[in-house]
């Protein structure tokens, strides 16, 4: 009979409730734009993304270009608007020619979040600028990321010769950080020279002809800040193909597979990994609780993990290696 009862009054409170579902019961889709699909970085990211929309019931859509660039991405981005997802998270391909495609979706009522890279100056919800609209950033600390590496090659090339930074292209929130990070902190090695940055395209192949050419014309080269994965692939082989292995120090931003593979053969002395997984899930996280009348920061950050050959099979460390 006490069963019957409390079923019954679930049943009761259930009648009560049912035609007005709270925020809390719809099913969210939430739209995550990477910077490029076919980049370990964001694979990783995507992961973390679906954990925690499993864990809030709500549907990733995952959709992107299979490069790193505003030409390709935009189109991407109007036909998920086009779907009036509940939430956009998207890493913008650059500061500025990702405001106006994104400002469309904030328009049309869709919250936008960014993801790894940042709109404007990334301060948002300032009342300043047209690009403070994004209801919140999820990152790493790229500026204390590229001080970092400043460091480990410092320390690596003891202190003197030549350095350069293979980066991708300026514009980028992410990777004008690292170098402007980089570059702050080799300021304190009065032995240390640092050379123009050569620019890929995030093209490893490019980044790998550069080092070549940057060795060249500079025979006391001691190393190569790879700001970020494609960067430091390039920059690694470039270092390999010119026969300086372990001679021309790297330094890699990022860690997948392949970069962990030449931190055993001491080709790269070290990489900076960063936490994607940990970025599209608070990402997520910040969308379902925006959507559902909580508060958000307007900056969340998300750590790193230094791997180099002393720690890379030291489980707590190798589970930061990307997914491929
Ligand atoms: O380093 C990451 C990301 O943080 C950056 O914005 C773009 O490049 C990567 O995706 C690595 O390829």
């Amino acid at each position: 009979f006490f069963k019957i009862a409390a079923a019954a009054s679930i049943a009761a409170s259930a009648a009560l409730t049912s035609g007005h579902a709270s925020a809390q019961d719809k099913k969210f889709t939430i739209a995550l734009v990477p910077g490029l699909t076919t980049d370990a970085f964001y694979i990783t990211m995507r992961k973390g993304a679906e954990a925690a929309a499993k864990a809030v019931g709500a549907t990733l859509v995952f959709q992107g270009a299979p490069d790193f660039n505003p030409v390709t991405q935009v189109p991407v981005l109007d036909a998920v608007i086009a779907k009036h997802p509940d939430a956009i998270l998207i890493a913008p391909t650059d500061k500025t020619q990702l405001v106006q495609p994104l400002k469309k979706a904030a328009d049309a009522g869709i919250p936008v979040i960014t993801v790894d890279t940042f709109i404007g100056t990334g301060n948002y919800q300032t009342g300043a600028g047209d690009a403070d609209f994004p209801i919140s950033y999820v990152a790493s600390d790229n500026k204390l990321g590229g001080a970092i590496a400043a460091r480990a090659l410092a320390k690596a090339i003891g202190e003197k010769g030549k350095v350069y930074v293979s980066n991708v292209k300026p514009g980028i929130s992410t990777t004008d950080q690292r170098e402007e990070g980089f570059k702050q902190e080799m300021a304190k090695y009065p032995g240390i020279k640092v050379l123009d940055t050569q620019y890929n395209d995030n093209d490893a192949n490019k980044a790998a002809s550069q080092l070549q050419a940057v060795y060249a014309r500079n025979s006391d080269l001691t190393g190569v800040f790879g700001a970020n994965l494609f960067s430091a692939i390039g920059a690694a082989n470039g270092v390999k193909q010119a026969g300086q292995n372990g001679k021309v120090k790297v330094v890699a931003f990022d860690a997948p597979g392949s970069i962990v593979d030449n931190l055993k053969s001491g080709l790269v002395d070290m990489a900076i990994a960063q936490h994607p997984a940990e970025i599209g899930y608070f990402g997520v996280m910040a969308a379902y609780a925006h959507l559902t009348g909580n508060s958000v920061p307007t900056s969340i950050g998300t750590g790193f993990t230094v791997i180099d050959k002393t720690n890379l099979s030291d489980p707590k460390v190798a589970k930061f290696i990307y997914s491929e």
